[in-house]
């Protein structure tokens, strides 16, 4: 009997897989691939299920014969091992970035004579509304925050881009590449304070109050489905933090930072050149410490800061408070430098994983940029935080086209570098 080989990567079985699978069985034995979580959200979305529950799903389909597990999202391995004789998908992955996939399995099969059969994709209004209701599901508060904790377990480093609208939201959530092979996409959103207050025209002195980056907060939180990682600058008052937490943690918010500075807050990328204050180890651990104890879930996260490399107190009191912190209760520690070499940082991580193998890092590269995420990985980081390049990608690009319209009397000039009309127009999908 001949082999037929299709690979799936859903939490959901709609009238388009089974479609696939029927039609699949007429070329033969019918063997199903699961991809694994690890590779799903590269490529696709977070499921809903998880893995032993997306193994039975696809077992119980109709005409499927057996299960295997796929690693890879490319077919190397599979067709390898299986050698099937047809390999059957459906026709919408001959667009976008999924195409270097089917590149992929057409080279493979040729290799030994073996055949792809596309079949047109069902896209019925039962897949649409199943779709849609996954999205749903992925961006309800219970889902979306215990997502970071998950994260934290499947990836090697969380990518977490900075968000301040619904629109840098969007690109979050939805920016695919793919590059030699490998599928990647951010995994959670940062709310930076400063390109909160950026993007109001406001200094990111606390100056924003908690109710309008609420408001950011759900902007984001109702076009996305990622998880949320809340910058809480100093978490103010205890008395007023044990209120931002409870919000948070109802409104579906991962986990908020909060560093360990008092008094009037200025960014960290001053350092010395402006005046800072820096929290006393025991005040902030109280501050860790109440804000653990009123939140209601075992999903959300405080991660303390240290702002002590920014302040150039030195890297025993950095080890020293990050202790402190994580017997307080902190659920991670980010440790920040405004250097542009990032051996400070990387030394802290390293001496600070020798004696804490599990306390997640969190690192925010925007100094010492020249650090690769294997880098990082390599000493012991867990999340980072690309903080503010969206925001300082768009502000140059914007002024210099309100720039050339002035210069030429006409927006001609500058089309060119524009998203067209139709893509403007068409950006945001209607419900
Ligand atoms: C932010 O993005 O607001 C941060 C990171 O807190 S930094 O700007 O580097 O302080
Ligand atoms: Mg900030």
């Amino acid at each position: 009997m001949k082999r037929v080989y299709t690979c799936f990567c859903t939490d959901i079985i709609h009238d388009g897989h089974r479609n696939i699978i029927r039609e699949a069985q007429k070329y033969g034995e019918v063997i199903a691939g699961v991809l694994t979580d690890e590779e799903m959200i590269r490529y696709n979305r977070f499921p809903l299920i998880d893995f032993e529950e997306r193994l039975q799903m696809v077992r119980e389909i109709p005409g499927v014969s057996r299960v295997v597990v796929q690693k890879e999202i490319l077919y190397d391995q599979m067709i390898a091992n299986l050698r099937p004789d047809y390999v059957i998908h459906g026709d919408n992955w001959k667009i976008g970035p999924e195409s270097a996939i089917r590149e992929n399995v057409l080279s493979l099969l040729k290799e030994y004579g073996g055949e792809l059969i596309e079949v047109a994709y069902t896209y019925n209004d039962e897949v649409r509304r199943a779709d849609a209701r996954a999205k749903e599901l992925l961006a309800m508060p219970e889902y979306r925050r215990n997502r970071l904790r998950k994260l934290l377990n499947l990836c090697p480093i969380v990518k977490t881009l900075e968000v301040h609208s619904g629109l840098t939201g969007l690109i979050a959530e939805k920016t695919v590449v793919e590059h030699d092979g490998a599928f990647d996409q951010f995994d959670a959103m940062w709310v930076s304070s400063l390109c909160d207050s950026t993007a109001k025209g406001k200094p990111d002195i606390e100056l924003v109050d908690m109710t309008s980056r609420f408001r950011t907060i759900d902007d984001v939180m109702e076009v996305t489905t990622k998880p949320i990682i809340f910058d809480g600058d100093t978490g103010g008052l205890i008395e007023h933090f044990v209120y931002t937490v409870r919000s948070l943690e109802r409104m579906g918010v991962s986990a908020v930072i909060i560093e360990d500075k008092t008094g009037l807050k200025k960014n960290s990328l001053f350092g010395t050149e402006v005046e800072q204050t820096q929290d006393s180890v025991e005040h902030f651990s109280q501050k860790i410490s109440a804000g653990k104890k009123v939140q209601l879930t075992d999903d959300f996260m405080i991660i303390a800061r240290i702002e002590s490399l920014i302040l150039e107190r030195g890297m025993e009191d950095a080890l020293e408070r990050a202790r402190a912190y994580v017997k307080a209760g902190a659920d991670g520690i980010m440790i920040h430098s405004r250097k542009k070499d990032p051996a400070e940082i990387l030394e802290f991580c390293d001496r600070f994983r020798k004696e804490d193998r599990d306390t997640p890092i969190v690192v925010v590269p925007s100094s010492f940029n020249t650090v690769t995420e294997e880098e990082l990985v390599q000493h012991g980081v867990n999340i980072v935080i690309y903080a503010n390049q969206l925001t300082r990608s768009a502000f140059p690009a914007m002024e210099q086209t309100a720039r050339d319209i002035l210069r030429y009397h006409r927006a001609k000039e500058v089309d060119d570098r524009l998203l067209p009309i139709q893509d403007i127009i068409s950006l945001i999908d209607e419900l």
